[in-house]
């Protein structure tokens, strides 16, 4: 993509609104601009970065074995009056009429609707156990709406629902999507730590926030600093293998990971040693939840169970925060001079710095790499534009690209360009240009 014809109007100017970093770096590189309080429109610069972090996302439910599907944003109230979630969720949703006077809403997440479906296609345990999941966006009319995409009124989530015939089965499945978070937050550059969250009226062990550390968030996070080492992505893994789900899960359940809501200072100090103590702030961006028949009893999800009983479906729902990750990605990686971004997410690959727009033998050579390197597959953003090399630098850095090729009149007598990784040393390293597309097209996308 060339700069001059793309549309990524950055800031010079912080914007006053924006209280922490990543709201502020959003509005700055042109990534986002607010509607009105809480609701977002994605410019395309952000598009891209919010489509990949759903790609991944979807990968890993794919590969854990849910489905995805798609339902809709705005839903009847009805299946809401029967789960009694109607009157209980207050001002926070956002209730329509239609022309029929009929109630409506914009859905806040999807367990009454996903039930019914599931309760009209599935009669008999022969049609379990399933998993499906969606990313759709949802509405929630938060009192404070702040922090940019972090907390929104209007946000993108992955809300999966598992459906089992017994807990033993429904444990298995919230197993499997325990690791495919560790996995999603893994390959999206990021360390998120399981804690214990309240199940609520159902009890047992089985609900987990994943939280990021980083500062600004809203959670006040007390855990191990064993979680900070660990790889999850290190070894192949195979979801179908239930004993190796469960030791990924032993291993991360075992250690001490616990929010304000549910820390116990005296249990914290036996359990980690005082050098492992860790305690700061996070941001929640995942949470998964078994809650048993809460939804499949009143709403009638039955099934019959091999000896001819008819029971309700044991589910468990499980929530990534897609849009607020954009922001914690940000949060957790960015310096004085803007985003860095992990490669896995990266709006482009590569920025393509044409110093002296003007000058025709760089313009020649600019054009060439940017043939050669859109022809190897790699995503560029080429700056083309005549523009001070001091803004374009400026520019390049804010947008967190994580590399930069900069070719410029005097490197070119010389037969070199400039290549920097943006978040290493900062330094730029001198390189013919084939060496430099070589170097590109080798390293891992
Ligand atoms: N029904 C369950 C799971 S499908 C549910 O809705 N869980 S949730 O309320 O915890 O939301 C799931 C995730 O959505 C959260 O972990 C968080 O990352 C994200 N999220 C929740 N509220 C907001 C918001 N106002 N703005 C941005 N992201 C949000």
């Amino acid at each position: 993509m060339r700069l001059s014809q793309y549309f990524m109007p950055t800031l010079k100017e912080t914007p006053k609104e924006a209280e922490i970093v990543s709201h502020r770096l959003m509005l700055r590189a042109g990534m986002v601009r607010q509607a009105s309080a809480g609701i977002y429109s994605w410019l395309p610069l952000g598009y891209r970065v919010l489509r990949k972090i759903e790609q991944i996302v979807r990968e890993e439910q794919d590969a854990a074995g849910c489905q995805e599907l798609l339902m809709p944003t705005i839903q009847s109230a009805d299946l809401w009056k029967q789960s009694g979630r109607y009157d209980d969720y207050g001002k926070e949703m956002l209730r329509i009429q239609d022309r029929h006077e009929r109630e409506m809403l914009y859905g806040p997440t999807n367990e009454e609707l996903i039930t019914e479906i599931f309760r009209n296609g599935a009669k008999s345990y022969r049609d379990l156990p399933k998993g499906l999941y969606h990313i759709q966006w949802k509405f929630r009319d938060e009192v404070r709406p702040r922090f940019g995409v972090m907390r929104g009124r209007e946000f993108l989530m992955k809300d999966a629902y598992s459906f089992d015939l017994d807990y033993e089965g429904a444990r298995r499945a919230y197993q499997r999507q325990f690791v495919a978070y560790l996995r999603t937050f893994a390959r999206l550059g990021l360390k998120a730590i399981p804690m214990e969250a309240d199940t609520g009226p159902i009890g047992g062990d089985l609900s987990h926030e994943f939280i990021v550390l980083a500062e600004t968030g809203e959670s006040e996070v007390y855990c191990d600093r064993d979680f900070l080492d660990h790889d999850v992505l290190g070894e192949d893994f195979d979801y179908k293998d239930d004993g190796g789900v469960q030791k990924v899960v032993d291993y991360f359940t075992n250690l001490y990971a616990r929010t304000d809501e549910k820390h116990d200072q005296a249990l914290f100090e036996t359990a980690v040693p005082e050098a492992r103590r860790y305690v700061g702030r996070g941001i929640e961006v995942g949470h998964i939840f078994y809650f048993g028949t809460k939804y499949s009893e009143p709403l009638g999800a039955l099934v019959t169970t091999p000896d001819d009983q008819t029971v309700p479906i044991h589910m468990g729902s499980y929530g990534i925060g897609v849009s607020r990750l954009v922001g914690g990605i940000i949060e957790a990686s960015h310096d004085d001079n803007g985003i860095i971004w992990p490669e896995s997410v990266a709006p482009f690959k590569l920025g393509l710095i044409n110093l002296r727009a003007t000058d025709a033998d760089c313009a020649t050579a600019c054009d060439r790499l940017y043939g050669q390197l859109v022809e190897a597959g790699i995503e560029v953003l080429y700056d083309d534009r005549d523009m001070p090399a001091g803004a374009k630098f400026a520019s390049m850095d804010l947008i967190g690209l994580p590399w930069q090729l900069v070719v410029g009149p005097r490197g070119l007598k010389n037969g070199v360009v400039e290549m920097k990784r943006r978040g290493g040393n900062e330094e730029r390293e001198e390189l013919s240009p084939d060496a430099a597309v070589a170097r590109l097209t080798n390293s891992a996308a």
